[in-house]
């Protein structure tokens, strides 16, 4: 018998652009302004986006893969385990399940599984580590389903953000909300809620100040010592501290480092730092 080719697909807010673990594609989201498409995909220069957008006072905005888009993520595959953004604050879920309708029916014997992680960046990335560890394992397509579903109940997403300017002109947020992210030296730190939605938890003055509370909530959502993924947009130096302020708390944490890509550069804005995080469950 053939060997199965399975692969992982997300969208481009996974801020993944390679995957080591396993065979893996991403569906590129796009971000808009009157003067210019960036297609967030490898080739994307990050920064100079930033970048022009700091200057640009015109209109913008994203949109999410289209149902060809996502079709060309999963490729030839047999079995695909694709995970989206939240389907609350973008098209991409409902997309990546008309493509699955699709591949199934032209392809029959495939099989695509389609996750709303209800969140974005980095916690999507923990539940592709998780599902690569279930496919060098061996483990079934229903096990690898399921259990993916279950670990992504034992993940959480914290965020900063200096600015939700982007974030309100398309109507993400509040603009109750966004302007006090607009105010000098304040910074919003939130969570993803339960609904794949923002909330707001502290308003800080300061960096320093806003680090703490993450390291705080952290803690009282149920972190205890695992896996962290933090997603930094042109803020290395904040992600840094963050990390260790986790580790004097967390020693034996293990926390990585990445930058945003595209979309979630666009949505989090320079400063923005995004925090995946295992956590484990009251009951447990
Ligand atoms: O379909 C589209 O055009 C994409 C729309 C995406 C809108 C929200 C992106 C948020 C990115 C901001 C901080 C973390 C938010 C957590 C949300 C659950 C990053």
């Amino acid at each position: 018998m053939d060997t199965l080719k399975r692969k992982i697909v997300a969208d481009s807010s996974s801020d993944l652009i390679a995957f080591d673990a396993a065979d893996f594609a991403a569906a590129p989201l796009k971000i808009i302004t009157s003067e210019k498409e960036y297609v967030d995909d490898q080739n994307l220069d990050v920064a100079g986006m930033v970048n022009d957008l700091l200057t640009y006072n015109g209109r913008s905005s994203t949109s999410c893969p289209n149902t060809q888009d996502w079709l060309d993520a999963f490729g030839d595959a047999d079995e695909v385990f694709c995970i989206t953004i939240t389907s609350n604050l973008s098209g991409a879920y409902n997309a990546a399940v008309t493509a699955k309708e699709a591949y199934e029916a032209a392809h029959p014997g495939r099989k695509v599984c389609v996750i709303d992680s209800l969140s974005t960046g980095p916690e999507m990335v923990l539940v592709m580590e998780k599902m690569a560890e279930m496919m060098a394992e061996g483990l079934s397509y229903d096990e690898i389903e399921k259990k993916s579903r279950q670990y992504l109940k034992h993940t959480g997403l914290l965020f900063m953000l200096e600015s939700m300017a982007n974030l309100a002109n398309n109507g993400r947020v509040s603009p109750v909300v966004a302007k006090v992210a607009g105010l000098l030296g304040i910074r919003v730190v939130g969570k993803a809620s339960d609904h794949g939605t923002l909330e707001q938890l502290n308003k800080c003055r300061g960096e320093s100040r806003a680090l703490d509370a993450i390291v705080n909530h952290l803690k009282e959502l149920g972190f205890a010592g695992g896996k962290i993924r933090i997603d930094h947009c042109l803020n290395l130096e904040a992600a840094r501290e963050l990390k260790s302020r986790i580790l004097k708390q967390f020693d034996k944490a293990r926390i990585t480092i990445h930058e945003c890509r595209g979309l979630c550069s666009f949505y989090a804005e320079k400063g923005g730092l995004l925090v995946g995080f295992e956590k484990r469950l009251a009951a447990e």
